[in-house]
């Protein structure tokens, strides 16, 4: 099995590109490394502070965010970096040719209780060299990714990346430190008998939504006909992972929860770099009716509703939406 440098050789990367992407698996192993720790490691628990979305942060969502801006920060090829963690972008090296955005650590509420988290992060390329990024220069639509990808601090680490060429899968042989390639060409089954939802959040949904879930709560003897279940990490990266497995249909719909907020998830932090992972394994994403990676962004911490996955069911809740 090849390594993570042999593959970006492979796909003959930016030098840009495979250099930000090893440095950011640099820091999942440090991540990695405290995560096994845990309490013994004094990461767990409040941080004592809210961060831009008004969440409560927790001690590693920090460490983990300042992991990655330090190093990030000292690679000559990064323009800037964007956090979810973080009011706005931070420039780093004016004459660097790509952007990178994060988040640091996503399910944070899982790290009290052993569960899975895990880091996802998105490239950019840099169009003003020579003055320093700011929030302005982030602004930019999925398509234009260079790569994304995330870390799974699972049962063991695993990481995702696509290049647009496909999706590629290690993991992190504990003993080298090396991220061994497992996979490659990813693909996801066009249909599913696995959908995963908050569903507490049903009163809040719109009526197509209810409907789709009703269809799969209603199993056989309902209009699809057959049987679903259902599996909730409540970290999107053990979600999209598990999609990228085995298959399934994942969403955090629009709901009236927070008139303010049209989804929970953050479009530049989450739902782009996700998308263009799930679009490369020939799954389909989107808000429900929109292609994600087409929405044109206009702050870097935007929320989206997402519905992304198996290509039919997606379709599917598209049909729904369109109906009414
Ligand atoms: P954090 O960004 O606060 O870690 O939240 C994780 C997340 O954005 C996403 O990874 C999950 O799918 C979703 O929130 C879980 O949301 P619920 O708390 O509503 O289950």
């Amino acid at each position: 099995m090849s390594n993570l440098e042999t593959y970006l050789a492979a796909q003959n990367a930016q030098p840009a590109v495979a250099d930000i992407i090893t440095t950011i698996t640099k820091v999942g192993i440090q991540i990695s490394d405290l995560l096994k720790r845990g309490a013994l490691a004094d990461i767990l628990g409040e941080a004592g502070n809210q961060n831009v979305q008004g969440e409560e942060q927790k001690k590693l969502d920090v460490i983990a965010n300042d992991l990655l801006l330090d190093a990030l920060s000292s690679n000559p090829h990064c323009a800037g970096v964007a956090s979810e963690e973080l009011d706005n972008a931070t420039p780093a090296n004016q004459d660097g040719d790509v952007l990178v955005l994060f988040d640091p650590l996503d399910g944070s509420s899982n790290i009290d209780i052993n569960m899975a988290v895990g880091t996802i992060f998105s490239i950019l390329p840099y169009n003003n060299q020579g003055h320093p990024a700011t929030d302005e220069d982030f602004l930019q639509k999925g398509t234009a990714q260079l790569a994304s990808g995330y870390i799974l601090y699972g049962t063991s680490t695993v990481m995702s990346i696509t290049l647009g060429n496909g999706v590629a899968m290690f993991s992190l042989d504990p003993d080298t430190k090396a991220f061994v390639q497992i996979k490659d060409q990813v693909q996801i089954s066009a249909d599913t008998k696995e959908y995963a939802i908050n569903a507490s959040n049903y009163r809040y949904w719109l009526p197509p939504m209810q409907r789709y879930i009703d269809e799969f709560t209603a199993g056989k003897t309902g209009v699809r006909g057959k049987d679903f279940n259902m599996r909730w990490v409540a970290a999107m990266v053990g979600d999209i992972h598990r999609i990228l497995c085995r298959g399934g249909i994942f969403s955090y719909p629009f709901d009236t929860k927070h008139p303010d907020k049209p989804g929970k998830l953050r479009l530049m932090y989450e739902a782009n770099p996700m998308s263009l992972l799930i679009e490369q394994a020939g799954g389909m994403s989107t808000d429900a009716v929109n292609r994600i990676l087409d929405i044109e962004p206009t702050s870097i911490h935007q929320r989206v509703p997402v519905v992304l996955g198996a290509k039919n069911e997606v379709e599917y809740v598209k049909k729904l939406h369109e109906e009414v």
